[in-house]
């Protein structure tokens, strides 16, 4: 049975996983959740995720939220060995830190620079630019090293959630990234090496960036 895959392309979170399971080759069906709908809010998306945020994951009798542990689970359940998520505890360490960097502080730098807008129709705060600057130069610096989020010498998990974040930047359009320059050239070359990007992230990205610049 394949394990479905609960949420919206347009979301970040959701394309970590999709990403993840499209690199491993890992079988999925896509259940569309569609939060304009109310679908989250529903006795059956309750059901697995009470949270009622996207996405969740099912894989048989096990559902699981928040897209970065899921997107570890997958690779541990469905993709042993695989480097995108490896097991030397200094390495596994450093990914699993740029994961969390991911959610807490990049992924939210740019809610910031752009949740304002979409939700509730005002500009973002006037600090919110310059520390989404301060973010793009820590992450320029990490990627920088070996040309990967996480120090290592091939793609992991990391740079699949700093992907996910950093494309709806660029698709929102929003703030200047032409500066980062070891930043831009990693996005080119790890847009490359992941399976059928576009389905997986870039679809779902440039969908993201016309709702946001559809607020403008
Ligand atoms: N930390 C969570 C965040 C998930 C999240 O915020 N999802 C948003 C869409 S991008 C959502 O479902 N919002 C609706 C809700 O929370 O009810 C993750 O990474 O999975």
């Amino acid at each position: 049975m394949p394990v479905e895959l609960h949420g919206m392309p347009a979301s970040a979170p959701c394309r970590i996983v999709a990403m993840t399971l499209e690199c491993l080759e890992v079988p999925y069906e896509y259940k569309t959740v569609d939060l304009m709908a109310g679908d989250h809010m529903k006795p059956e998306y309750l059901k697995i995720n009470p949270q009622h945020n996207i996405p969740t994951l099912v894989d048989g009798d096990f559902a699981l939220n928040e897209s970065r542990a899921i997107a570890a689970y997958v690779v541990n359940a469905h993709g042993k060995d695989s480097k995108l998520y490896p097991t030397e505890p200094k390495v596994r360490a450093v990914v699993d830190k740029c994961m969390y960097f991911d959610m807490g502080v990049f992924y939210k730098a740019i809610g910031d620079m752009i949740y304002p807008k979409m939700f509730e129709g005002k500009d973002p705060a006037p600090t919110a630019a310059d520390k989404l600057k301060e973010v793009l130069g820590w992450i320029n610096d990490m990627v920088k090293k070996t040309g990967y989020a996480a120090g290592t010498d091939s793609m992991t998990l990391a740079d699949l959630c700093f992907v996910a974040s950093f494309s709806t930047l660029v698709e929102a359009g929003c703030y200047d990234v032409s500066g980062f320059t070891e930043l831009n050239a990693w996005f080119e070359k790890v847009k490359g090496e992941i399976k059928n990007y576009e389905k997986a992230n870039g679809e779902g990205a440039t969908a993201m960036g016309n709702w946001y610049k559809s607020k403008k």
